[in-house]
């Protein structure tokens, strides 16, 4: 066959292989990282510190019942940001419950101390993660 031809052919076979290895390995972004499991703890229990909650944020599952417990020397509440199951300012022995619901979604439930905290995320605040 004549030389123009065979060039033609041969630039056709290279034109096709660059294609298929564009669409092939080398453009496939890689697989993403798993999720980091979320900080914090996973108790039904949080000691009411100066000035701090531990552990916040505190994972628990939907229907949990959860303790605080006041350890500190001073004085303390937990107030939510809801306004649902707040507890009185009292001091080192007391403790207050909350019940949660179900969710069907993980959902906060943030809550600060009214005397130490002017906000609910910083200062003395915590929040509660309730997962289905
Ligand atoms: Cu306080």
């Amino acid at each position: 066959m004549p030389m123009s031809r065979w060039l033609t052919i041969a630039a056709i076979a290279m034109a096709a292989a660059c294609s298929n290895s564009s669409t092939g390995y080398g453009n496939t972004p890689p697989p993403p990282p798993p999720p980091a499991p979320p900080p914090g703890g996973h108790s039904t229990t949080i000691d009411v510190r100066d000035n701090s909650f531990n552990p916040t944020p505190d994972t628990v599952s939907s229907g949990a019942t959860v303790t605080f417990n006041w350890t500190g020397n001073n004085n303390h509440n937990v107030t939510f940001e809801d306004g649902i199951g707040s507890s009185a300012t009292q001091g080192n022995g007391s403790t207050h419950t909350r019940t949660f619901g179900t969710v069907t979604s993980n959902t906060s439930f943030r809550f600060r101390c009214t005397v130490h905290s002017t906000n609910f995320t910083s200062g003395m605040s915590g929040v509660i993660v309730v997962k289905p």
